[in-house]
């Protein structure tokens, strides 16, 4: 129940049409946290881990169909298909609804629907925005509930603002034959059946923090992005904060969290976010970052002690896995654990290798951000964190090198808008093929991209004090395969030339494509790498970027007449540059 009448009347009318036998608001308590997970235990639909080893922590097995996005079943629905753009599926918002409204009718039948009220950013931010999402998944309340402020004190702002983006959600049949998430960015709704997964079914993040979010940030003058946000203080006290982009599964968990090698003395680093930043210039012509999210919903497979050990402690309690194995003892398992072993694989079967991994590729653990022993107590600051830089990356085994600056801001938006990267498992589809991902907001730029370029460059003359752009490849491999840069921990090597780089404490080497580091400026100390390896991390071969730069300029004119004129005139200055 609500006062805002706006809402209350499509509560009632969402209810009216999907027929549960109850509806509950959520009031964002931990009790009602618990009673939530007790009520999936009895279900079956939640099971509960070794108590003793992880307290607090359960496991949940989806449908075997529904372990990832799916884009291809993704729509942007508006008037006119340009809006949308080529980067977006397309529907007319009246064909959208008639399809949706259809598939909803009488889906709750039987089922209890949950109203939460959530906002993404801290409560008291002006920076933060407001949704709704009413679900007839208890997996997604407790999720919502480790991933967001949801709940009372949502409800109260979202009475006082008035506004609110509304999500509507049903696992429906979760038949893959009927699964949508379609948005409508002119009504600041989401329409999503079919699927409990994660960024299918949590509509606070993709859906809400980035597609949703990236239209009204356009119109408001933001930028809502698929960034991380961390902040990296010096021996010497002095603390930087980075946002950076990289497609999904490329590691951005395990960056925001980063454990400082033993031969960097003195560093610490804090975590903001993980996935979502909004960026603000605020009234100093400042770059701000806040987080909207206040939980991680990171993949589980490959962390461990040695990769993020931050996050191997974090998920030790109070955390909710999804799709990973178990062992005899019934503890979680996935490959790249180090200790245990797998008795039974993430569909509930006796585990055989026969059958493939034990846990799914893209098996996920959800836990509140304040579980991180990295945790930034800034990530609750109203006003966020002033951003130095900011860094863009992708999974490349060849081309790309470690890093490098781009020459200006407008050129920072061609190096973002020319991300490529492999496909991992977050997305249903073949992995491990190239594929452009600019600013690694591919699956998640809710119009089209030509204009979210524009967006990008009207930047350039509102700030004055705009960070620094960066790209960086963790993943250059040998042709044989093996990979150049330890990568982890050693990250922070890199980190720390970008940072000197903002602080004009460093030179660097001009190249058509950047600011290449001198190998010398990167800091090897205790580092077990071959000078030809560095010599290869900190070049450019210029066949391949020719072949790239011509690739990226096909790329941006298959985006016609939107595309921004000043991005072409980079594309085609470096395109000369390299000749
Ligand atoms: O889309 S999810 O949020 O479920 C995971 C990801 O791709 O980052
Ligand atoms: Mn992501």
């Amino acid at each position: 129940m609500t006062k805002l009448s706006t809402l209350q009347a499509w509560v009632d009318q969402v209810a009216g049409h999907t027929l549960p036998d109850a509806i509950h608001w959520c009031d964002g308590s931990d009790a009602e946290y618990q009673q939530m997970i007790d009520q999936m235990l009895a279900d079956g639909s939640m099971s509960k881990l070794n108590q003793e080893k992880y307290p607090n922590c359960y496991l949940h097995r989806s449908d075997p169909t529904d372990v990832a996005r799916v884009e291809h079943l993704t729509f942007v629905c508006t008037d006119n298909p340009e809006d949308a753009g080529p980067n977006n599926n397309w529907m007319t918002p009246s064909e959208g609804h008639a399809k949706m409204d259809a598939l909803f009718a009488g889906c709750m039948k039987g089922r209890t629907m949950y109203v939460i009220p959530y906002c993404m950013g801290p409560v008291d931010s002006p920076y933060s925005r407001c949704g709704v999402e009413i679900t007839d998944s208890p997996y997604v309340v407790v999720n919502m509930k480790l991933m967001t402020r949801m709940g009372k004190n949502a409800l109260q702002r979202i009475e006082k603002d008035g506004t609110f983006v509304k999500g509507l959600h049903s696992t429906g049949d979760l038949s893959p034959d009927r699964r949508f998430i379609m948005h409508f960015p002119d009504e600041l709704s989401i329409k999503s059946i079919g699927s409990g997964y994660g960024g299918n079914a949590l509509l606070g993040k993709k859906c809400h923090a980035l597609r949703i979010a990236s239209f009204q940030a356009r119109q408001e003058g933001w930028l809502a992005e698929h960034m991380l946000i961390v902040g990296l203080e010096s021996p010497e006290g002095e603390t930087h904060y980075i946002a950076c982009a990289f497609p999904s599964a490329c590691g951005k968990t395990n960056l925001a969290m980063l454990i400082p090698p033993d031969s960097l003395p003195g560093w610490k680093v804090w975590t903001l976010g993980d996935d979502i930043a909004w960026l603000h210039l605020d009234d100093d012509g400042l770059l701000r970052a806040i987080n909207p999210e206040s939980g991680y919903f990171g993949v589980v497979p490959g962390t461990n002690e040695q990769t993020n050990k931050n996050a191997a402690d974090m998920i030790k309690h109070d955390t909710i896995f999804t799709n990973v194995a178990v062992t005899a003892d019934n503890e979680p398992w996935w490959e790249g654990k180090t200790d245990g072993e797998p008795a039974i694989d993430w569909q509930g079967r006796k585990y055989d290798p026969a059958n493939g991994k034990a846990a799914q590729a893209n098996s996920r653990f959800t836990v509140a951000a304040q579980n991180n022993p990295s945790y930034s107590s800034l990530a609750d600051a109203p006003e966020g964190v002033p951003i130095s830089a900011i860094v863009f990356g992708g999974r490349r085994k060849e081309l790309a090198p470690l890093v490098y600056e781009a020459k200006s801001w407008e050129h920072g938006v061609l190096v973002g808008a020319g991300v490529a990267s492999e496909t991992t498992a977050a997305n249903v589809g073949e992995v491990g093929i190239v594929r452009r991902d600019p600013m690694a907001m591919k699956p998640f730029c809710g119009y089209n991209f030509a204009d979210y370029w524009s967006h990008w460059l009207s930047f350039a003359d509102r700030g004055n004090k705009l960070p620094k752009i960066f790209h960086v490849n963790w993943f250059r491999q040998t042709p044989e395969g093996k990979f150049l840069w330890p990568g982890f921990g050693d990250n922070l090597r890199v980190l720390e030339w970008i940072i000197d780089r903002c602080e004009n404490r460093v030179d660097a080497v001009e190249t058509p494509i950047g600011y290449l580091p001198n190998p010398a400026d990167i800091n090897t100390t205790d580092l077990n790498i071959s000078a030809e390896a560095l010599t290869a991390l900190t070049s450019i071969d210029r066949g391949q970027w020719r072949a790239e730069m011509a690739s990226i300029g096909e790329y941006l004119e298959s985006y016609g007449d939107r595309l921004p004129e000043a991005l072409r005139k980079q594309q085609k200055a470096i395109a000369a540059a390299l000749n």
